[in-house]
């Protein structure tokens, strides 16, 4: 991208300082225009890892630090305020060598991270964001596209472009969360697991089957990853409002990423899921472990034993979903393509290239999204 963009990272109006990012061939020079330097003036290019404390912007203008984090790249540590932040950023628009900070629903813009930062619901999913800003996805699709231009061996420039691949799923999951729906029959202790697992209580509870009628969410993080945790009316042939939750559950089932089928361990007789959810997004929890008497013929292998009330097989089922979703992290500094667009665009490209076993047109095709995946599409 050949122009200069000022991002904001942190979120508007939240924090007590905020962070610009100015990044482009114009950075620096627009930066020596605004931002007048409490010390010795600015050097005429600029200095990795400098940083300068100064003022910015017309007339007294708002103290601030300047700091140069990377080729082509600024950042402007600013008082926090929603009014200071806008009007830095008007200040860098005016200049006329800068675009305006991406806004949601723009095109293309959206790739930019900048913008997704903000709404990053953990640190850990944050501080990936923040390697991709920083340049981790795009330089490694930079790679790839070298090792085609440069007629690489087949084998070594697959194994480079899986790397880029690997962490899709996860890319898919850096704003939004895995949806996690724990369904079942009525009053075998759904909402009792989300209230345990949620650490709070949030979804009513009681001994009358057929509680819950709605569906409840709970967002969470299992070990730094964004969990949403959805309660649903328990299955069963209903009338009138009840019927209403039964349906919205077997929608919220569809969509979900990971389905928890909860049994009663104290009922004469278990209620196994439908055939109708997918196997792969299905796990089996037999709750009510610590109210469970002799040996169970029907509990099977695989079914996880757990107690909503004691909590017993609660952290070994967190550890099981977070296996689930995440097998391995991605080490610090390693490229994750950072949307669901991103993820989808590199796996079609990658798919596409072993399918057509790295033939011509399949290369073109993968070269061609792959510059999609850069933004410079054509
Ligand atoms: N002993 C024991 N009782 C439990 C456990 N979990 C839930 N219960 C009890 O089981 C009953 C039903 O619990 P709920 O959490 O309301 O069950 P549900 O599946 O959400 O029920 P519906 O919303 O009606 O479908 C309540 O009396 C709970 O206290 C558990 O682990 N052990
Ligand atoms: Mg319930």
């Amino acid at each position: 991208m050949s122009d200069t963009v000022v991002s904001l990272l942190t979120p508007v109006g939240v924090g007590a300082i905020a962070t610009i990012e100015l990044w482009g061939p114009k950075a620096w020079g627009c930066a020596r225009q605004l931002f007048r330097p409490a010390g010795k003036p600015l050097p005429d290019s600029p200095e990795l890892h400098r940083f300068w404390f100064g003022t910015l912007g017309e007339g007294a203008g708002d103290e601030v630090i300047l700091a140069v984090t990377g080729v082509d790249r600024l950042e402007i540590h600013c008082h926090g305020g929603r009014r200071v932040v806008q009007w830095i950023i008007d200040q860098f628009r005016a200049s006329e060598v800068c675009l305006p900070y991406p806004l949601a629903g723009e095109g293309k813009d959206q790739l930019i991270p900048a913008s997704l930062l903000q709404h990053a619901p953990t640190l850990r999913t944050a501080s990936i964001l923040l390697d991709q800003l920083h340049g981790a996805f795009d330089n490694a699709v930079r790679r790839v596209l070298e090792l085609f231009r440069n007629h690489t061996p087949y084998p070594v420039l697959l194994t480079e472009f899986s790397d880029l691949v690997r962490f899709a799923p996860l890319g898919r999951h850096l704003v939004e969360p895995w949806k996690v729906v724990v369904a079942g029959p009525p009053n075998v202790g759904k909402s009792s697991l989300v209230n345990a697992l949620a650490g709070y209580q949030r979804a009513v509870v009681s001994e009358i089957a057929g509680t819950t009628r709605d569906v409840v969410s709970v967002q969470l993080a299992f070990d730094g990853w964004p969990v949403e945790l959805t309660d649903t009316a328990g299955l069963r042939a209903a009338e009138g409002l009840e019927a209403e939750g039964i349906d919205l559950a077997r929608r919220e089932v569809a969509e979900a990423d990971l389905v928890l089928w909860v049994m009663d361990g104290n009922a004469s007789r278990m209620v196994w899921p439908s055939a109708d959810i997918p196997i792969e997004k299905l796990a089996t929890l037999i709750n009510k472990a610590d109210a469970m008497v002799g040996s169970r013929p029907d509990l099977q292998a695989g079914c996880l034993l757990v107690s909503a009330t004691t909590g017993q097989g609660l952290p070994q089922l967190v550890k099981w979903i977070t296996t689930q979703f995440v097998p391995e992290p991605p080490p610090p500094g390693v490229a994750v393509p950072y949307t669901p667009e991103l993820a989808s665009i590199v796996t079609a490209a990658y798919l596409g290239l072993v399918q057509g076993n790295g033939n011509q047109s399949a290369r073109a095709e993968a070269i061609r999204l792959l510059r999609e995946a850069l933004g410079q599409p054509g």
